[in-house]
């Protein structure tokens, strides 16, 4: 039994597996609670914002908000910067892609397929396109943002580049990020990291 415990849906994606992907680069063991959709719902209103993930600290409680929590993971294992004026630009990134998967997921919800169709469509041009190149503007000279080792904002980066460009979305375009070298170098830095590639080889 470890001091941590992580709670999240069973599926190798989105927030949940930032966090899990910041403790296999941290490597830091962790208890893995995995809940079906069914299991979910009947824990749900005892979740502090009813949702997860949420991180279990052994004597500091229920902890919610990716963000928070990957921040917390970062600070304690040298993935987030400790230069104040660095660290925000990270969590500009990281509360960028929060905001990409709210915009994103606010199409889930649209019933009539036509519909929901076209505001996929002009969300693509109108924001994801420009949020690329937002994205583009803040990695320096890489591969990751702070240079030869990942933080966790890179975690969060890799996660939507690969939502997005793994066609995940219909009627996103995969390849709306292709302009930006940086961003897939980053992705790919991420992809290709040891502790990624052994976290998922071990998973299989
Ligand atoms: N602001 C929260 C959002 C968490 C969130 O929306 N989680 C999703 C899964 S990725 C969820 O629990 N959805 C089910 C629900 O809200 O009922 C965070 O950043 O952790």
């Amino acid at each position: 039994m470890s001091n941590l415990k992580l709670t999240y849906f069973d599926f190798a994606g989105s927030r949940g597996e930032e966090i899990r992907l910041a403790f296999a680069i941290a490597g830091v063991e962790f208890d893995d609670n995995r809940l079906s959709f069914e299991a979910f719902s009947k824990l749900k209103s005892d979740l502090p914002f009813g949702s997860m993930p949420v991180l279990e600290v052994k004597d500091h409680g229920v902890i919610s908000q990716t963000n928070a929590i990957l921040r917390l993971v970062g600070r304690q294992h040298g993935l987030h910067p400790k230069n104040l004026f660095e660290a925000v630009r990270h969590d500009e990134l990281m509360e960028a892609v929060e905001e990409l998967r709210q915009r994103i997921s606010a199409t889930m919800r649209i019933e009539d397929a036509a519909v929901k169709k076209a505001a996929r469509q002009k969300l693509a041009t109108d924001y994801i396109a420009h949020w690329g190149a937002g994205v583009e503007q803040l990695i320096g000279a890489g591969p990751f943002l702070a240079g030869e080792q990942p933080s966790v904002a890179d975690i969060k980066l890799y996660m939507a580049h690969k939502w997005i460009s793994s066609g995940g979305i219909d009627d996103i375009p995969t390849d709306i990020f292709d302009p930006f070298t940086k961003f897939k170098t980053l992705a790919d830095g991420m992809r290709n990291h040891p502790a990624v590639l052994k976290w998922y080889s071990s998973e299989t």
